[in-house]
């Protein structure tokens, strides 16, 4: 193939405008700070923990007798360093779960940590150990609860808002409050209606850079909890399918002893694409975020391998790696201390594989790259650095390695600053036949990993935009052999 029919496929593939008002609006919608870092953060990690670990359960009733707890190793220490050393950026407690027990040391119930025998502030002890290995620190809090008296009446959502403003207050800089969506009856047999409102803006007044997560206007849930993203993930969305109430309808609401974690579900196939956006008024940025727990279960469970027929391995949780980072979401990753407060051997084993096999890909990179854009005529222009705004009438940006070199890898990230752009691409490698297509995708946004099915050997690496609202803005491309 030659370039100039690499060109012209380009324009022809760009069979809907590239630009004009439609684009425009779409292209407006841009994510705050507090998103941009957290598209960058790629992979942290999840923490369940509680009373229902002591019970070896999923979901506690609200009435367990807490003098049981007692985890007498538990050492925040621990968990930190081996999160740390695996590669994650940061940690959130399941600081309540519906159960209603506190891991903190709450002035609103006695339902909490230091009525136990175990009395310390679990919440303080991780906290302080995310300062300590240097990861971001945040906060899970139920809103669902089926221990509080007050459940099911507006008492209740004053009683959250003091909660939230304790953990709001006294531990430090948090990253991200998540919500999920489960929504039950409480001990008077009543349920909730939540003043979500009034949590955001407590969560904005008192924590400006932290996220709201789910069942919030921040991140957007991908949709099942086994790591299966769109072949498409759009950050720019409708409004209506991301309010709190619409998440709360497709939530996990009953508990199945941890069956959800290993479905996937198919929800809202399109979220993202014009079709769909031009019937939608309010759009908003809400990136991808893909939770995923490193077993079938969401807490501990000394008889997992008895629950559940198959466990997630190393290499299934690599896979979701791959394609939820490498497919514009982020990765949420549980994993759950044991009943002694300790992340388990078994589970050190599989982070320390699974660490292993995300890193193989990156290893070598390429170095000493030029790069230019070529435009319609087929004139280039050379770019300083590897960031990247093209102009009217560029499509495609050459790499030229200088020498033949291996490829086996390719990362694209785009701007996101300038909202998500590119619908679909191709990549193609210089060989004797001119150019040759490697590859065939569709959006990139915060990244897209890209494992080529074989290595390539070549020196020069085409990427042409063969879909897009706008011109694009590339962050950055690396190869890797
Ligand atoms: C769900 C909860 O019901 C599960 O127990 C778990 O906490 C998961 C992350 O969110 O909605």
């Amino acid at each position: 193939m030659k370039i100039n029919e690499i060109v012209k496929l380009c324009k022809e593939n760009e069979k809907r405008e590239k630009f004009g008002a439609e684009v425009d609006r779409i292209t407006s919608v841009r994510p705050s700070e507090r998103q941009l870092r957290l598209c960058d953060m790629e992979y942290y990690s999840f923490i369940h923990f509680g009373i229902n670990t002591i019970n070896n359960v999923e979901w506690g009733k609200g009435s367990e007798n807490i003098a049981a707890f007692n985890p007498s190793k538990l050492d925040t220490d621990q968990w930190c360093r081996i999160l740390k050393d695996t590669g994650s950026k940061g940690v959130i407690i399941t600081a309540k779960h519906h159960d209603g027990f506190c891991l903190w040391a709450t002035k609103e119930t006695d339902h909490c940590v230091t009525n136990t025998p175990f009395k310390k502030d679990i919440v303080k002890m991780l906290s302080e150990s995310c300062k300590k290995h240097d990861l971001k620190f945040g906060i899970y809090l139920s809103p669902w609860d089926r221990h509080e008296k007050t459940y099911g009446t507006d008492e209740y959502n004053d009683f959250y808002i003091r909660q939230l403003k304790e953990l709001c207050t006294n531990y430090g800089e948090l990253f991200c409050l998540w919500f999920d969506g489960a929504c039950g009856e409480g001990p008077n047999g009543k349920k909730q209606v939540y003043d979500w409102q009034r949590y955001y803006s407590t969560i904005r007044e008192l924590q400006p850079g932290a996220v709201i997560s789910v069942c919030g206007p921040d991140v957007r849930w991908i949709g099942n909890e086994a790591g299966k993203v769109r072949e498409s993930e759009w950050s720019v969305i409708p409004l209506d399918k991301e309010k709190a109430e619409a998440v709360m309808e497709n939530s996990q609401q009953t508990d199945d002893g941890g069956k959800e974690v290993a479905e996937v579900g198919e929800r809202d196939a399109d979220l993202g694409s014009r079709e769909l956006l031009r019937n939608y008024k309010e759009l908003v940025f809400k990136p991808a975020e893909a939770d995923v727990s490193i077993n079938l279960g969401w807490f501990w469970h000394n008889n997992f391998y008895y629950l559940f027929k198959k466990n997630r391995t190393a290499k299934d949780l690599a896979d979701i790696y791959f394609k939820t980072v490498g497919g514009n979401a982020t990765l949420l990753l549980n994993v759950p201390p044991n009943k002694d407060g300790l992340i388990d051997k078994r589970e050190q084993k599989t982070l320390r594989k699974f660490t292993k096999l995300i890193n193989e890909p990156f290893r070598n990179e390429i170095k000493n790259v030029s790069f230019f854009v070529i435009n319609d005529t087929l004139d280039e222009r050379k770019l300083d650095e590897n960031g990247c705004k093209f102009c009217d009438g560029e499509c495609i940006i050459k790499a030229d390695f200088t020498k033949e070199e291996t490829v086996s890898t390719v990362v694209i990230r785009e701007d996101l600053r300038f909202s998500q752009r590119i619908e679909s691409f191709r990549l193609y490698i210089k060989d004797e036949n001119g150019y040759t297509e490697i590859y065939k995708g569709t959006v990139i946004g915060s990244k897209r990993i890209i494992c080529l099915k074989k290595k390539v050997q070549t020196d020069e690496i085409l990427f042409a935009v063969t879909g897009t609202r706008g011109n694009p803005v590339i962050r950055d491309i690396a190869f890797y052999n």
